[in-house]
């Protein structure tokens, strides 16, 4: 079967310029990884396409400190959370754009924050977590999840949802929400989160504890191979050498095993860490399934770095393959 499949691609690709797309089996030509920072505020793409040879390009914005970046491929539609302005910011057309360009805001959401960070895409809807306190009292945690709609060059503010815990990073499972409890080790899931369509405190459906991590803050979960992935950052005063990560496979019915309130077992995860990872403050993550690569936006070492690893699914002290220096790294989100 492999070898007709592979005759019928070489005689197809002789008639056209699509060789690329056919050889390759469905794989897509382009993978890229946008990130954003707290140091300028700017948007760098990582073309990581050909792991061996990862280009980027830096995209200038007005912003000087932002989190939460996405981008939708299907409409070229750039977008991050300012935390200059304290609002959504996106950019239409940005994909041909070469580096060093800067970039007009074309879809400028309403400066409704106080500390936006991780950002969510559901269809139209946008969901920003602001890890500001809300009650004015510190010791007590709390958070609030901002859910914007876009329509067009529009993105309205829908309602907030107040957090009985600090917030970081969050993402979606079809409906369900997934955020970290920020401080702790701990996850939370919202189920059916966007059907909570008023200004409102809402409980998580549920928590559990996560062994083995000291202090989680990025999570990303990807659907089609069903792995989660957290960040520990462990004590922030350390940003250098305490961080690592927890790949978790079959994350769906290990979740589902667990009890509210519960804990999730080491032994169920594999974690990657130490001195030679580079982890020290690993803010966010970014999973590709298809090459079994983790992206990793960290803020402490060497001042900040965008990172990838493969090879990790016997955990430990693992080198990345990919480091590059990235002033105070923030988010990441890979686009394929
Ligand atoms: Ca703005
Ligand atoms: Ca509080
Ligand atoms: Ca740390
Ligand atoms: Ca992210």
């Amino acid at each position: 079967m492999l070898s007709l499949f592979v005759s019928a691609a070489l005689v197809s690709c002789s008639d056209d310029d699509n060789d690329a797309i056919v050889i390759n089996d469905g794989e897509p030509t382009s993978v890229k990884l946008y990130t954003s920072n707290n140091a300028d505020g700017n948007i760098t793409v990582y073309d990581v396409t050909d792991q061996s040879a990862v280009t980027s390009k830096t995209l200038i914005t007005t912003s000087i400190a932002a989190d939460g970046v996405y981008y939708d491929a299907t409409n070229d539609f750039l977008l991050q959370a300012s935390r200059t302005d304290l609002g959504l910011e996106g950019y239409n057309n940005t994909s041909s754009l070469v580096s060093g360009a800067t970039l007009t805001v074309d879809v400028d959401g309403t400066n409704d924050m106080q500390s936006p960070r991780e950002v969510a895409v559901n269809g139209n809807f946008i969901v920003v977590a602001d890890n500001a306190d809300v009650d004015g009292d510190p010791l007590t945690p709390d958070g609030r999840l901002y859910v914007y709609t876009k329509d067009g060059n529009t993105i309205t503010l829908r309602n907030t949802i107040t957090t009985s815990f600090k917030l970081w990073g969050i993402t979606f499972d079809n409906n369900n929400l997934y955020a970290v409890v920020d401080a702790t080790n701990e996850l939370a899931v919202f189920s059916d989160f966007l059907s909570n369509t008023t200004d409102m405190t809402l409980a998580a459906t549920k928590r559990i504890a996560v062994e083995g991590i000291v202090r989680t803050h990025g999570l990303t979960f990807d659907a089609s191979s069903d792995v989660m992935i957290l960040t520990d950052i462990a004590d922030a005063a350390n940003g250098q050498d305490d961080g690592g990560f927890h790949y978790i496979q079959n994350f769906t019915s290990k979740f589902n095993g667990v009890a509210n309130g519960g804990t999730l077992e080491v032994s169920q995860q594999v974690r990657v860490s130490g001195a030679s990872t580079l982890l020290g403050n690993p803010v966010d993550v970014a999973y590709d399934a298809s090459t079994q690569t983790v992206y990793i936006a960290e803020a402490g070492n060497g001042g900040g770095r965008i990172l990838a690893f493969n090879n990790f699914e016997a955990g430990g002290n693992i080198a990345p393959f990919i480091n590059n220096s990235l002033a105070a790294a923030s988010a990441v989100y890979l686009s394929k």
